[in-house]
């Protein structure tokens, strides 16, 4: 074989191994004569049929099973990254064990002794706190909330231009009814000090990085004037369970609307602090853009246009999980388009459900609400009247009026993305 066609070949067959994702690269269609090799006529390709099909919904990655963790997308070991497969997301709660895993430092805890581990409250406070785990589950009183965790950077590999980081699909997000104890009500015990302005977090992981670098620590920080400060709780339940330790085993942060950035995992130290926290995590990442809707262009980037500010609520999204294109539909069968939807600005009001690629759009039935914080599920029975390719879209809206639109958000860690979601399916007579 020759050079030229041995490349083709290669070329071709790399493109089926990965399935649809040939599209990402841009070589959807190759150029008919591509398709002579060895002056064998080659048969077009099948659409790929996988458990994931075109668009790819989840991230590209093998499955991996991590202690109390079902098989989960691997995008990274070091650190640990893992993302939650489409299916998980039929029901209102994710399981934990199917919960997706994000680590920013190598050295996690795998192991915590409670008879020696003590939260800590500290800094610019009345009173130092070390409490027990049975200090927080009887001195306090017990809170329970339904709450969406979501990656800044969900569905990053969606971003073109791309941008650097994890190329998260859209399972980098999970709902749990986390329980725990109210930091407003550790924060009184401690005492705030009059001139105090923020409140840092600190997990029990450490990095390889020297001490005091910014690979070594992870911190995060919430202004106390902040309203979410009266929301935020210090949880040490997930569903009626302990943590899963790669999920922040004993205790973690729960910041109901805002993205998981500040849900410190591992929570062992809360800090308050008298002046504004500018650490690395704080500053230099998990900011967007000081826009309206964090939206830039990477030429004003280049170009030193853009002022950055720490990344905050979620903005309102919704998925489609099932049909999800891997099988065709029977024509004339009714299906149950099923998927969920939330929002960190409000409660989900309406989602809306499109057959015509979003042409026309019909209100779909809302599942059980579990309050403002959590997924809400959706459904609605669509009846395919003819063959062919349809393309199904979803659009949710919120109560403070936030809708999700065709158009993208570009900005350069590659956060908030919650442009409309599509996912094309095939009606034919025969599987
Ligand atoms: N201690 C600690 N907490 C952390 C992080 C971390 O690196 N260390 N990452 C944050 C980020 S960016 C995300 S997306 C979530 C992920 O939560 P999960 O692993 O429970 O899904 O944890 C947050 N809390
Ligand atoms: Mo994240």
């Amino acid at each position: 074989m020759s050079g030229e066609k041995a490349k083709v070949v290669s070329r071709r067959f790399l493109i089926k191994l990965i399935g649809g994702g040939a599209a990402l690269f841009g070589l959807s269609k190759l150029p008919s004569a591509l398709a002579q090799v060895s002056g064998q006529a080659i048969q077009p390709m099948p659409g790929f049929t996988g458990p994931d099909a075109n668009p790819y919904w989840g991230a590209i990655g093998s499955f991996v099973i991590y202690p109390q963790k079902l098989p989960l997308i691997q995008l990274t070991d070091r650190p640990v990254q893992l993302e939650t497969p489409r299916h998980y997301f039929l029901t209102p709660f994710t399981p934990n064990a199917a919960f997706y895993v994000r680590w920013h430092l190598e050295g996690i805890p795998n192991a915590v002794n409670l008879s020696e581990w003590r939260l800590l409250v500290e800094g610019h406070v009345e009173k130092t706190l070390a409490l027990t785990m049975s200090d927080l589950m009887k001195r306090f009183k017990s809170v329970s909330i339904a709450a969406v965790n979501q990656c800044s950077g969900n569905s990053r590999s969606r971003f073109q231009p791309r941008v650097p980081g994890a190329q998260w699909g859209n399972g980098a997000m999970g709902n749990a009814l986390f329980t725990g104890v109210r930091l407003k009500d550790l924060l009184d015990v401690a005492g705030v000090k009059t001139g105090s302005v923020q409140v840092q977090f600190e997990g029990l992981e450490k990095g390889r990085g020297l001490k005091e670098s910014v690979s070594y620590r992870y911190l995060k920080s919430l202004s106390l004037n902040d309203p979410v400060i009266n929301e935020t709780i210090v949880a040490y339940e997930m569903n009626g369970e302990p943590l899963p330790m790669l999920n922040g085993f004993p205790v973690r942060l729960v910041v109901p609307g805002k993205f998981s950035t500040y849900w410190t995992k591992a929570l062992t130290w809360i800090r308050v602090l008298d002046k504004p926290d500018t650490n690395f995590w704080m500053t230099k990442t998990y900011c967007v853009p000081d826009t309206p809707r964090g939206n830039t262009t990477p030429k004003d980037v280049k170009e030193g246009r853009v002022s950055m500010v720490p990344v905050g609520i979620m903005p309102v999204r919704s998925f489609i999980i099932t049909p999800d294109g891997s099988g065709k539909i029977p024509l004339e069968m009714p299906v149950t388009v099923r998927g969920i939807a939330f929002s960190g600005y409000g409660r989900v009001i309406k989602v809306e459900f499109s057959a015509d690629d979003g042409t026309r759009w019909s209100n779909a039935m809302l599942g059980e609400d579990y309050g403002r914080y959590s997924f809400r599920t959706w459904k609605i029975i669509w009846v395919p009247k003819h063959t062919g390719k349809y393309v199904l879209a979803v659009r949710a809206t919120d109560e403070k009026g936030n809708i999700q639109t065709d158009e993208g958000v570009w900005n350069p860690k590659g956060y908030l993305w919650n442009k409309i979601e599509r996912q094309e399916v095939m009606v034919d007579v025969s599987q």
